[in-house]
């Protein structure tokens, strides 16, 4: 086992990281920008080095600086977290030329899935629905239009290169995809430096179900059961929870071998989530991977009683994942809310600034993860997560009032948050019916 790994990270997941070092005996070395020069989390870390100015571009996603930092400290390892370095393919290949652990999954592996036309190839490769569509890149509009004939419209235009919604554009008729199929060409060129594009049939009011899963170094793949991240908004999750309250156990257990059969084709080791669109007739279709450890998995660890954490590290290590699928057993309802210092009456605008006020709900079932503190101030140059709300109960009805309860004892101020959102969320009828769509956030809330 590692005695020394680099949290490449800030904020709650390099908090996040340093805990599950502590417990197991692992000296965590953080890393901080200017910007978080003073965040108190730093103090648990064993050491903390200074990797650059505020910009991101300069700090968190500086690969040289924070490998300079592992060298300096002498690390086995480096945990890049989510968002940053942490799906850089380019990133895990140099670790490796340094000889350090990249705690993820292979910088090959990352590189396919990377790439959503290569991920959907194996998709169908391993027998895993996909959205009809176009079966590689689509190069012209022509030929978008005569796919589009075949599978017929509504379709989705999407960038090979995107990914979490970025770069798609929806077409109704062969006008518009002409049109949108030009914009999406220049726009994913300018983003990603790859203009490469395809196309599947559009889903109409879609779910959002993922499946959490673990792979080890010698080929042993496990689900750890699904997430539903329908609550939403431009595509930014809002609440996730689990178990998936649209879906049977059928399709349930279809969905989570699915998953596997994925992983197991990709040859995929560490953590990993298999994203899924679910239609209204219960059909469920590939997404795309996403190649790390994800904002939501303590809802995962909560109905799991897994650490998902500790597993990356113990998977880097080389150690084998000793449970059986059978032995993973799923307990209980688990909601999570992200607590976001944004203003959701002023169209979610970002409200950094210092935290005067800040008491943590607790009590029997609730997890908060969180870097925020009363003194604390929330920087205009990262995102806007402040604090991850988490419920476990017995039943889904019970996590729902266990929810409400957290989420009146929760004080942020005065900086603005998404707190007064959620309290109306888990008082909206069919979020408590578990009737929520990928739609729901800007039907029930926005301009009313
Ligand atoms: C789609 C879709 C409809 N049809 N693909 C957005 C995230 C990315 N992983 C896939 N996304 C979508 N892909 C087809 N063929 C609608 C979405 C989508 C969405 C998906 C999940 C949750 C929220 C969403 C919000 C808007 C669009």
């Amino acid at each position: 086992m590692f005695s020394r790994i680099l949290v490449a990270n800030r904020g709650e997941i390099a908090l996040r990281v340093i805990r599950a070092c502590r417990d197991m005996g692992i000296e965590a070395i953080a890393v901080f920008s200017r910007a978080d020069r003073d965040a108190a989390y730093l103090n648990l870390a064993h050491d903390a080095i200074c990797i650059g100015p505020e910009s991101p571009a300069q700090s968190y996603l500086n690969a040289a600086a924070i490998l300079s930092a592992a060298e300096l400290a002498d690390v086995q390892a480096i945990h890049p977290g989510y968002g940053f370095l942490a799906e850089n393919s380019k990133f895990a290949q140099m670790c490796r030329d340094c000889k350090i652990e990249f705690i993820g999954p292979s910088a090959e592996a990352m590189a396919m899935l990377g790439d959503k036309v290569q991920a959907r190839k194996l998709a169908k490769e391993a027998k895993v629905a996909t959205v009809p569509g176009s079966s590689g890149t689509v190069e012209t509009d022509d030929e978008a239009v005569t796919i589009a004939a075949k599978i017929g419209y509504p379709v989705m235009i999407k960038a090979a290169a995107g990914g979490g919604g970025r770069g798609m554009r929806p077409a109704h008729n062969e006008a518009t995809l002409r049109s949108n199929f030009r914009h999406a060409r220049a726009e994913a060129e300018t983003a990603f430096r790859d203009g490469n594009l395809y196309i599947e049939k559009l889903i109409e009011r879609p779910r959002h179900v993922e499946v959490q899963f673990l792979g080890d170094r010698r080929g042993n793949i496990v689900h750890l059961w699904e997430r539903d991240c329908s609550l939403q908004r431009r595509h930014q999750k809002l609440v996730e929870e689990s178990p998936s309250p649209h879906i049977n156990a059928r399709t349930r257990a279809k969905l989570c071998e699915a998953a596997v059969r994925l992983a197991r084709a990709a040859g995929y080791y560490s953590a990993g989530t298999c994203e899924f669109l679910v239609d209204e007739a219960g059909g469920f279709y590939f997404m795309e991977v996403n190649a790390r450890i994800q904002v939501e998995h303590p809802v995962t660890e909560l109905v799991t009683g897994e650490d998902l954490v500790q597993w990356q590290i113990r998977i880097a290590a080389g150690e084998p994942i000793k449970l059986r699928q059978d032995e993973i057993k799923h307990r209980g309802a688990a909601i999570e809310c992200r607590i976001n210092a944004e203003s959701p009456e002023d169209d979610f605008r970002p409200c950094p600034g210092p935290i005067h006020q800040f008491i943590v709900p607790g009590g029997p079932g609730v997890r908060v993860d969180t870097h925020a503190y009363a003194g604390y101030t929330v920087s205009p140059h990262y995102d806007s997560l402040i604090a991850k709300l988490l419920v476990h109960r017995p039943t889904r009805a019970e996590a729902v009032h266990a929810m409400r309860r957290a989420l009146e004892e929760f004080t942020i101020g005065p900086i603005k948050t998404t707190l007064p959102i959620h309290r109306a969320i888990m008082e909206q009828a069919d979020f408590v019916k578990g009737n929520v769509d990928t739609n729901f956030i800007e039907r029930t809330f926005v301009n009313k």
